[in-house]
């Protein structure tokens, strides 16, 4: 199953032309470069330069200076500026059930409702499953997902989402979709690890087409007579990756969740939105990119398989307007991706590719994983070891951890074990995995 086949319901006719090939056909589409010797020469921004030209040269400068002047270019050249919580916002626990999945986990459903309408208004649900035989408060991976909660794992007490039942849609076609998408999320294997899982669906924030901006979180907050983002605000990747630091409110409220050691984590568009929610809310403790691609972690400046303008074309309300003024000029660009990844530092964060994902440009991933190092170093934690891309299947865990794996554009079960693997390393859950007590 490829996510560049993902059906959508409006669609513009050059993204409408590509859903329609089979998944094979599109993986890499053609008239995209894709040979490596013909990568043009590019320059990157260095990360520990400022605008004025002034060098950085310790970590407070970083911090107090270059972190800001960075965050403030991705916000309005980017992604778009996004706002703080809602003032209405409230959380409700609408379901819990202590013996999931045979008893192993608790799962717990929450409604995050973003006006004081509550139930009748805009609203995210949480999905989270914590595991049963691990001492609370449990560290937590959480991530957005496609097409809705009910399809990350086939158990029958996940409340279906509330977008497959809309518009008069048949709930036992909802139903069947149950599962759907199961093989992207490892939630046995996570649970098994002593980790909690939580997922939103992403449609909750804003559903992935481009409307104008009428049916996400945005109009939420325009002011008197504003219809649209303005230039410089946000789009849909800000929009998802504002939900993600939504659940992190919540979590900061249960007493399950050690929400010190919450790492978020995502696929492809998903995954861009968990490097931008990692790079703006410094409460994720640890951040991952699978296969994330351009816009993500591949640098904009390489010219290998997807270009920045074509995203812009087939995804035009991913990213804020100002990032139109790119497209036919990526070089323009004040910062570039691994100046993304910089900002998550001196925390823990994972760049995963795919050999054959070559749409997502893996070397353009890996080169900014490791020029963010740069900044990792100054701040006394470990980057890549190397500018040589690793071997297949040979990940490398420093405070960056980095692997191509084998296969396609994907999320596998190898993917997920390094993700525990590395979290195992920044978060130490041994000492936290201790049979509840009798009280539970
Ligand atoms: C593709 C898009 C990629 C990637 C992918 C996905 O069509 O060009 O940047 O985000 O979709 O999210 O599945």
């Amino acid at each position: 199953m490829k996510l560049h086949m993902k059906p959508f319901r409006v669609l513009s006719m050059s993204v409408a032309l590509i859903f329609a090939f089979p998944a094979s056909a599109i993986a890499e589409p053609p008239g995209f470069n894709y040979d490596e010797s013909k990568v043009h020469e590019y320059t990157l921004p260095d990360a520990l330069v400022m605008a004025d030209g002034r060098q950085v040269t310790s970590p407070q400068m970083w911090v107090a200076e270059r972190r800001p002047e960075i965050l403030k270019l991705f916000e309005t050249e980017m992604y778009g500026r996004s706002p703080g919580p809602p003032k209405d916002m409230a959380f409700e626990v609408t379901s819990e059930d202590k013996t999931a999945l045979d008893g192993m986990a608790t799962r717990r459903e929450v409604s995050v409702y973003f006006t004081d309408k509550r139930k009748d208004g805009p609203r995210m649900d949480i999905l989270i499953y914590l595991p049963n035989d691990v001492q609370a408060p449990v560290p937590l991976f959480i991530g957005l997902n496609f097409e809705g909660n009910h399809t990350v794992h086939a158990d029958p007490g996940i409340t279906i989402s509330r977008y497959a039942l809309r518009d008069g849609k048949n709930p036992a076609a909802a139903e069947k979709s149950r599962g759907r998408h199961a093989m992207w999320w490892a939630i046995n294997m996570i649970l098994a690890r002593g980790y909690a899982l939580a997922t939103i669906h992403c449609a909750d924030l804003d559903p992935d087409f481009d409307d104008g901006f009428k049916n996400g979180v945005q109009p939420l907050f325009y002011e008197p007579g504003q219809t649209a983002p303005r230039a410089d605000q946000w789009g849909t990747i800000g929009a998802w990756a504002w939900g993600l630091s939504r659940s992190l409110d919540y979590f900061a409220t249960d007493h399950d969740i050690d929400a010190q050691h919450v790492a978020v984590m995502g696929h492809s568009r998903l995954g861009k939105t968990a490097l931008w929610a990692g790079a703006r809310d410094q409460r994720f403790a640890l951040v991952i990119s699978n296969n994330s691609g351009r816009g993500g972690a591949a640098l904009s400046r390489r010219d290998f398989g997807e270009p920045v303008k074509r995203i812009i074309k087939a995804f035009p309300h991913w990213f804020c307007d100002n990032f139109n003024k790119y497209g036919d000029h990526p070089e323009a660009l004040p910062v570039d991706q691994h100046m993304l990844i910089a900002l998550v530092a001196p925390r823990p964060v994972y760049v995963a590719c795919a050999e054959e994902d070559l749409w997502s440009d893996p070397r353009g991933e890996f080169l900014a994983a490791w020029h963010a190092s740069d900044v990792y170093r100054l701040l006394g934690a470990e980057g890549l070891p190397s500018g040589t891309m690793p071997a297949v299947d040979q990940p490398v865990m420093n405070t960056i951890g980095f692997h191509i794996r084998r296969g396609k554009h994907d999320v596998t079960d190898y993917d997920w074990q390094r993700y525990l693997d590395f979290a195992d390393k920044h978060f130490r859950p041994k000492s936290n995995v201790r049979p509840r007590t009798p009280q539970g």
